[in-house]
């Protein structure tokens, strides 16, 4: 068997999928499910109430450990708009996948199947977060500083920085909040980690920017020490990539050992 007819099905496969607009930065759904800790208070004065002092709890046992990917390994041949907040971070290379030069970024690995929950069900024990304060989520330590967290809104066109170093925190409005996590393209393979406390502040919830706030008063909000509050510790992989000439070994193989059972 010569060698010609199949580097020609490998080429063939390669440009099969072809390059589109997507409107949305993939999400959980594209990247195996949703990863939740679920944050609660229990306080001496009962379920459903407006408590003066308490404990925050978290329940988190994850099955699986997310993985950072690029664009293209979540959506092959995807790229954003050019006006897009998230397109020059999360945006392939010029090229990669079909990308136009235009709607090129710089290819940045990421994932937002965490997200934090709070929940008060009266049944279940939980108390309210008390009126005139609200959560809060404070960046504890973090395995490397390229590992950096943006608050994303698809209608709002809103790619902001969160926690930018440690101690830096967002007030939490309390809702379903997946923000993602981000690590530069040439990340090498491992593990990665940040930790977070979430407290309960003494300042109430009035951020516009979706289900967290970080302007100056939500980065200088103060703990309401009549509450413990509790830890939680996202961890996150990244394959070691392979080079192109092991992907097209690989290929290769697989078209050879595929004709020779047929
Ligand atoms: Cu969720």
């Amino acid at each position: 068997m010569k060698a010609t007819p199949l580097i020609l099905s490998f080429l063939a496969l390669t440009a099969s999928s072809h390059a589109a607009l997507i409107t949305a930065v993939p999400g959980p759904d594209d990247q195996g499910g949703m990863i939740m800790p679920m944050v609660s208070i229990t306080a001496s004065s009962g379920p459903g109430s407006n408590p003066t002092a308490g404990t925050v709890n978290i329940s988190f046992s994850p099955l699986t450990t997310p993985v950072l990917q690029t664009t293209q390994e979540w959506v092959p041949g995807g790229w954003y708009a050019d006006t897009a907040a998230w397109r020059a971070d999360l945006g392939s290379p010029d090229g990669v996948g079909g990308t136009p030069s235009a709607n090129a970024g710089s290819g940045d690995l990421f994932n937002n199947q965490y997200g934090f929950m709070f929940m008060s069900m009266v049944n279940m024990m939980m108390a309210n977060v008390p009126t005139g304060n609200s959560l809060a989520i404070r960046l504890d330590s973090i395995s490397s500083a390229s590992l950096q967290s943006f608050n994303y809104g698809n209608a709002a066109n809103r790619w902001d920085q969160v926690f930018d170093g440690v101690n830096s925190q967002v007030l939490w409005n309390g809702s379903m909040w997946h923000n993602y996590f981000t690590l530069p393209a040439t990340t090498p393979g491992g593990s990665y980690s940040a930790t977070f406390e979430v407290f309960v502040a003494n300042t109430p919830f009035t951020g516009t920017t979706g289900f967290a706030q970080y302007d100056s008063a939500a980065l200088t909000a103060t703990k309401n020490t009549n509450f413990t509050s509790a830890f939680v510790t996202y961890n996150f992989n990244v394959v070691p990539e392979p080079s192109s000439g092991i992907l097209l070994v690989t290929s290769m193989g697989a078209l050879l050992i595929r004709r020779r059972r047929h």
